[in-house]
């Protein structure tokens, strides 16, 4: 690279992402071969459109790699090409979410996700996120003594609302979430309009590595719709895909135009490449034994905490995120001292509200560990035990 100021940079930051131990549940590291595609010629091409339908000439090779790479993601996820379709053009996981929106809920209809301090999206109705401007927010959360889902609470919600979309599948949410329970909450909904129905949409982004892993439950037999990024358990570049059902609703065909022309313009191309190379290494048997690793790794790491006398919501893990409680009614310390004093030591965290937070977003009770980054790296369930007592003594001596 000719440029040494932008050379220099990319040096450094390779070295960092080196020497730390990264616990930042959204993060990963690919592989050469993502990184190869993502750094091809293909960035110099426009591609408009979808395959076979571009506005643009010289796309011979583009359609092809772009009709692979949704072959690749329905075959990851045992899908069917007659009953399930595939947009892998969003640039990332927020303007996928938007997308379903567009083409789904009418202007100021209701979407209803969880809340954020519960481990919701932004772009699950947030009020400062686009979803939140232009939808209403119909919030659920936690079960204030368990802090895990209460499938009953939400049903009630579901039924006095009736929003037009629920949302599940979270950011900082540890527990593996019941898809079924979901669906009969949506069923359960009577609209006065006869012919209308509530969508279900699974946003698995962070977890996606870990369902095409089958380390956890998939939501393709009950959800309508399902997003995702592929760049968390996944494994890929910065990217997302939204899958959905084919039936004479023609959801499918109203979110391909959501994608294009409704909210993007050209597809990144060689992002869409990388993430054919990122779903063809999923769908190996070494990746499925990765996910479950993942899943022991952030099992362990949890429970050592909890000996250790940390709080962990909702008591444990069964994924690969952990969301720490380091404040614990003013007994320990705020979430954003704990993730500097542990950045000064090489953990790198992210500082994270709690379920009924009491203090600010930008200093919240708690901190967010994930274990797929480290996994990939090759560490085990022993290692997993030393990073919590390290966490554990840079906490206690600060
Ligand atoms: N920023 C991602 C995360 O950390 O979970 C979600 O957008």
């Amino acid at each position: 690279m000719k440029d040494t100021q932008i050379k220099k940079l990319i040096e450094a930051e390779k070295k960092r992402q080196k020497r730390v131990i990264n616990l930042i549940a959204s993060e990963n590291y690919v592989s050469k071969d993502v990184l190869e595609a993502l750094g091809s010629e293909l960035t110099n091409k426009y591609a408009e459109g979808y395959s076979g339908k571009r506005y643009y000439g010289g796309q011979t090779f583009v359609d092809k790699i772009e009709d692979l790479c949704k072959e690749r993601a329905l075959k990851l996820f045992g899908l069917n090409s007659k009953k399930w379709a595939v947009n892998v053009q969003p640039l990332s996981g927020s303007p996928a979410n938007l997308a379903v929106y567009l083409a789904l809920v009418p202007k100021e209809g209701k979407i209803m996700g969880m809340s954020l301090d519960h481990g919701g999206h932004l772009t699950h109705g947030h009020k400062v996120s686009a979803t939140g401007k232009f939808w209403i927010q119909v919030p659920y959360g936690v079960n204030k003594n368990t802090e895990q889902i209460d499938y009953e609470e939400i049903k009630k919600i579901a039924i006095a609302e009736k929003p037009d979309i629920i949302v599940a599948g979270y950011t900082a949410y540890p527990r593996k979430v019941d898809f079924k329970k979901f669906r009969e909450i949506v069923d359960s909904i009577k609209h006065t309009d006869p012919n209308k129905k509530t969508y279900l949409m699974v946003d698995m982004s962070h977890f996606a590595g870990l369902v095409a892993g089958k380390a956890l439950p998939s939501p393709f037999d009950y959800a309508d719709v399902v997003t995702t990024t592929v760049h968390k358990t996944l494994r890929g570049p910065r990217s997302a895909m939204i899958f959905s059902k084919i039936d004479s609703r023609e959801i499918n065909k109203k979110i391909d135009k959501a994608v294009f022309p409704g909210l993007q313009g050209g597809p990144h191309i060689n992002q869409i490449a990388a993430v054919a190379v990122a779903l063809k290494e999923a769908d190996t048997a070494v990746f499925k034994k990765y996910a479950k690793q993942i899943i022991k790794n952030a099992d362990t790491l949890a429970k050592e905490l909890k000996k250790l006398g940390w709080k962990i919501i909702s008591g444990g893990t069964d994924t690969h995120l952990i969301l720490m409680d380091t404040w614990m009614e003013g007994k320990g310390i705020s979430g954003k001292e704990a993730s500097d004093v542990l950045e000064k030591n090489g953990i790198i965290v992210n500082k994270n509200t709690i379920p009924n937070e009491t203090r600010s977003p930008m200093d919240p009770s708690g901190i967010r560990l994930g274990t797929a980054a480290e996994t990939t790296r090759g560490k085990k369930e022993k290692d997993f035990v030393l990073i919590a007592r390290k966490i554990d003594k840079i906490l206690r001596s600060h």
